[in-house]
């Protein structure tokens, strides 16, 4: 029988809803080898499958990854929607520039959305939105209550694997409603007491916005030690300094004091955000401290 190829919506109890090319969705269960085998399906995943006579499938091959983030499982993501809050809960910047440095460091494009702008009462949001700009990142400011920017949203998911990602009660799910109506997805109140979010989302799964537009509603990824980076690479996920740091006058500067530093002057200049070179070194030393087991 001729093989199908579709990406894996979700996982429900042993089962894969699995979006074929055709656009519809098959019901299917993964061959036994697969299982027999240890490997994991997971939502994001490209596989082969086999179509049945009553309409279900069988997963006979999962295709190469061309990457996979942890906690939760997904694969294959081209570009992750990192949001924040305005206010309630407020921006955590060290989170948002590790969620950044993540996307960047698994090849996927980060795109900086800064929701609940309905709640602004002071500038500082707008400035932390402008740092991102000036850093080199795509920025987007929006509302999933009032409708502000979900338009310019979608233009950015038209055609794309897309993940939202962020911290409890931003707004993901809440955005993703505001996206498609018709989906009804369940959202709950930031905790008055904590000012946190209830971690209402608890499974990935993937939704189809248009042929082509999938979106990914995570409850953010917890997995947050930047396994796998080296410390001299660290400073090439940060846009900015990737660009200032040709100037310095060694090549394998790590902007911490060396002599002739060009990002350090950068930051010393206004060029670079002060928070982000903060970022940065909050983050190369917890490599370091990693490496040292
Ligand atoms: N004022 C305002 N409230 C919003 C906006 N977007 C979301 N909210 C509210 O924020 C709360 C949390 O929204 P959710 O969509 O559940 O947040 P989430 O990021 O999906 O949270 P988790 O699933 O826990 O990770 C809900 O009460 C939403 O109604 C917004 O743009 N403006
Ligand atoms: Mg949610
Ligand atoms: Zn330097």
């Amino acid at each position: 029988m001729a093989l199908k190829t579709g990406i894996v919506l979700r996982g429900v109890g042993g089962f894969f809803d699995v979006r074929s090319d055709r656009g519809t969705v098959i019901r299917c269960r993964p061959r036994g080898r697969i299982r027999l085998d240890n490997i994991v399906i997971i939502a994001g995943d490209r596989v082969e499958y086999t179509l049945l006579e009553d309409g279900q499938g069988i997963i006979e091959n999962i295709l190469p990854r061309s990457n996979m983030l942890t906690r939760p499982s997904l694969a294959n993501v081209e570009q992750m929607i990192v949001v924040s809050a305005c206010a309630r809960p407020q921006p955590e910047i060290t989170l948002l520039d590790r969620l950044a440095v993540l996307s960047e460091s698994n090849n996927i494009e980060p795109i900086l959305c800064f929701n609940k702008i309905d709640l602004v009462t002071d500038e500082l949001p707008l400035k932390l939105a402008a740092i991102y700009k000036k850093a080199g990142y795509k920025t987007l400011k929006c509302s999933a209550k009032t409708g502000t920017g979900i338009e310019e949203l979608r233009a950015l998911l038209i055609n794309r694997i897309s993940s939202f990602t962020g911290p409890s009660g931003v707004g993901k799910t809440s955005l993703l409603n505001a996206l498609m109506p018709n989906l009804d997805l369940v959202t709950q109140e930031v905790s008055r007491k904590t000012g946190r979010g209830r971690q209402t989302t608890r499974q990935v799964a993937l939704i189809e916005l248009a042929p082509g537009s999938l979106i990914a509603d995570t409850p953010g990824f917890s997995q947050l030690q930047l396994t796998g980076i080296e410390l001299q690479d660290l400073n090439h996920y940060f846009p900015e300094m990737r660009k200032h740091g040709e100037g310095c006058r060694f090549t394998s500067c790590l902007h911490r004091g060396e002599p002739g530093c060009a990002v350090k002057e950068a930051v010393e200049a206004g060029e670079i955000a002060q928070s982000r070179y903060r970022s940065y070194l909050i983050l190369a030393k917890e490599i370091e401290q990693t490496r040292q087991y």
